[in-house]
């Protein structure tokens, strides 16, 4: 079966947005809607998997919202709202956490990671996560998602999840009319130099607003001084850089810069390796930090405008959950119908 082409893609409100989340999503988010419907959503019901300061998460939501339109997503064209405002979201993820089976959960490396040794301490929303994202992106009938390459497990998990569906209710998905299958398999899009982001510090860990050293980490609202600064102390090794991309292998911390220079020049590592190849890393970390705050000072300085204003802000989230909200509404009564439950 066809189903109309859709973008979902969400952000949590969890700390400051970085270059990871800038280049691993958001630049993905702003292309797409050329060509696409898209959904842009601040995950405020996932952000709560882990503890949020009550008084910290409008602020934290805010940001993010700002930090969508400062990137360039146009609210009057494209959807921009906030998870908890689409209630819709939470009675799907019930619906598919009665689908999913706790194998295909145990499977999740972000869990673990998350986790870490305190497991049974851990949330139950946090262990199950994956079917609230697989509940947003499927009330929308989403077809194409946008993210970086740390949740490719969970958008897989997700596909399975909408197959189990149209297979455990194929029947009743026909008597209703609905064809052969009512979910579409969501396609993950996790393309291009840098889908994922290293950490400054570390190359092998993760870029991650939860990593306790700042200098790990490019904030969008950094200003110019503090870009130069985190870039200058970016950790390297004392080779200078190669001429070609097999020369990266087993050099992290020099892929991951190549990788960021690539993904904000919007050119290939091999075009920044023809140009840079042989030269020490001050020369490349001089021209990265120009290329850097080039392309995110005007970014940070429209949010942080942009927050001033809080009231247009929830007037744009509010304005996006109501179109959300007709969206997810249909599917919700389509479901309801499929799975069985009286309506009087
Ligand atoms: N380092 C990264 N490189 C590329 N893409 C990344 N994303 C996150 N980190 C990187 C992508 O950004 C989108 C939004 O992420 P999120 O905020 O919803 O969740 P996250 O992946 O948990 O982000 P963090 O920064 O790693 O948060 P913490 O520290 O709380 O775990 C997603 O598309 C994600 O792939």
């Amino acid at each position: 079966m066809a189903f109309q082409e859709r973008v979902f893609s969400g952000v949590q409100p969890t700390g400051s947005l970085h270059l990871g989340n800038y280049l691993g999503a958001i630049t993905k988010f702003v292309a797409l809607q050329d060509n696409y419907d898209c959904v842009y959503c601040v995950v405020d019901l996932h952000a709560i998997t882990v503890w949020q300061d009550p008084a910290e998460l409008p602020r934290a939501t805010r940001e993010v919202t700002a930090a969508f339109v400062a990137c360039g997503i146009d609210p009057r064209k494209h959807i921009i709202f906030n998870q908890s405002q689409v209630a819709e979201h939470a009675e799907l993820a019930w619906i598919f956490s009665c689908v999913a089976r706790i194998g295909w959960l145990n499977r999740m490396t972000q869990f673990k990671e998350k986790a870490g040794k305190d497991r049974e301490n851990a949330s139950v929303g946090l262990y199950s996560y994956p079917t609230l994202m697989a509940a947003d992106i499927l009330v929308y009938r989403a077809t194409h998602v946008p993210v970086g390459e740390d949740q490719k497990q969970h958008l897989e998990l997700s596909r399975d999840i909408a197959q189990k569906f149209n297979n455990d209710f194929g029947g009743s998905i026909h008597s209703h009319g609905y064809g052969d299958a009512f979910f579409p398999l969501p396609e993950p899009l996790i393309q291009g130099p840098a889908t994922r982001v290293m950490s400054l510090r570390d190359g092998t860990k993760k870029m991650s607003k939860s990593d306790p050293s700042d200098y790990s980490r490019i904030n969008l609202t950094d200003d110019a001084d503090t870009i130069a600064q985190k870039i200058r102390k970016a950790k390297t090794d004392p080779e200078p850089l190669p001429s070609e991309e097999a020369g990266l292998a087993q050099r992290p911390e020099a892929d991951n810069l190549v990788g960021i220079f690539a993904a904000l020049a919007g050119i290939g590592k091999t075009d920044v390796l023809r140009q840079f190849g042989g030269a020490q890393f001050s020369t490349f970390k001089a021209a990265l930090v120009d290329l850097a705050v080039a392309k995110l000072g005007p970014i940070g300085e429209e949010m942080k405008r942009l927050v001033q204003d809080p009231v247009a802000i929830d007037a744009i989230l509010g304005e996006g959950s109501a179109r959300a909200r007709a969206l997810a509404a249909q599917t919700m009564s389509a479901v309801r119908d499929i799975v069985g439950f009286v309506r009087s």
